[in-house]
């Protein structure tokens, strides 16, 4: 059994002040994944570490830079985020490892991404609990771009062959128009009117983004948040399952 959560960058970063872990989520989530006794990979988004460089640089999934520096800059952040969520999970005593999506992803000149899955699968083979990020990446013909944490999830939930993926972020779910989380979508026709309509374009991946490409996937997907990691963790249905 396979999982991949993605703990987003709301949930272990203060949005509000820059560079600065919310320490309190991040020990909760550590805690939670302690329990896991699966192979389990972890991604975390970028919050107040990576978004600001990234921004200051004009540097997006689809805007790319040349700029060495921007790459130092935005990359050195998320490794900074990377490093103190690692470091939270092994207190918890989860047999964390970093890995960089920078030194170990790219996208080729149709902007397809590449992750180096077999080294992945031969951590958790191994035992280990690999713990990617939100990152810079080099991107053929545009220098580098971003890679958002989303885009990892999906990429590693079907080379991965995992049987469930979680999504952690600032929402307890998908809300419908009354903010009622939906139980379960399998269809984005469903959610279309409150999602803002299948073909709205979505350059910050927010919800429709996500809902979208959660479908797309062969395991079924769960957007909840903090509250329901520990539900999810124990196999039950926190927030929204889409399938
Ligand atoms: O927060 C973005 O990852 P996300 C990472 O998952 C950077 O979108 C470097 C901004």
């Amino acid at each position: 059994m396979t999982t991949v959560l993605k703990l987003g960058g709301s949930v272990v970063t203060d949005k509000d002040e820059p560079e600065t872990v919310d320490e309190r989520n991040l020990s909760r989530a550590a805690e939670a994944i302690a329990a896991v006794d699966e192979d389990i990979v972890v991604i975390h988004g970028g919050g107040s570490f990576g978004h600001h460089h990234a921004a200051e640089h004009g540097v997006s999934t689809t805007d790319g830079t040349h700029d060495s520096g921007a790459i130092r800059a935005i990359h050195g952040a998320m490794k900074d985020l990377n490093e103190a969520v690692v470091g939270a999970l092994a207190e918890a005593g989860v047999s964390a490892v970093p890995v960089h999506p920078f030194s170990a992803a790219h996208r080729d000149s149709k902007s397809d991404l590449s992750v180096s899955t077999d080294r992945l699968a031969t951590m958790l083979g191994e035992g280990f609990v690999p713990v990617l990020h939100g990152d810079v990446v080099v991107h053929e013909n545009l220098g580098a771009t971003i890679l958002s944490g989303d885009e990892i999830v999906v990429a590693l939930a079907d080379a991965l062959d995992a049987d469930r993926v979680g999504v952690c972020s600032a929402v307890p779910g998908v809300y419908d128009a009354e903010k009622t989380v939906i139980d379960r979508i399998d269809s984005f026709d469903d959610v279309a009117d409150v999602l803002g309509g299948s073909d709205a374009t979505d350059v910050t991946g927010g919800m429709a983004a996500k809902v979208r490409e959660l479908l797309g996937l062969d395991a079924p997907a769960y957007i909840f948040d903090i509250d329901g990691l520990d539900e999810f963790i124990a196999g039950e249905n926190p927030g929204t399952r889409i399938d």
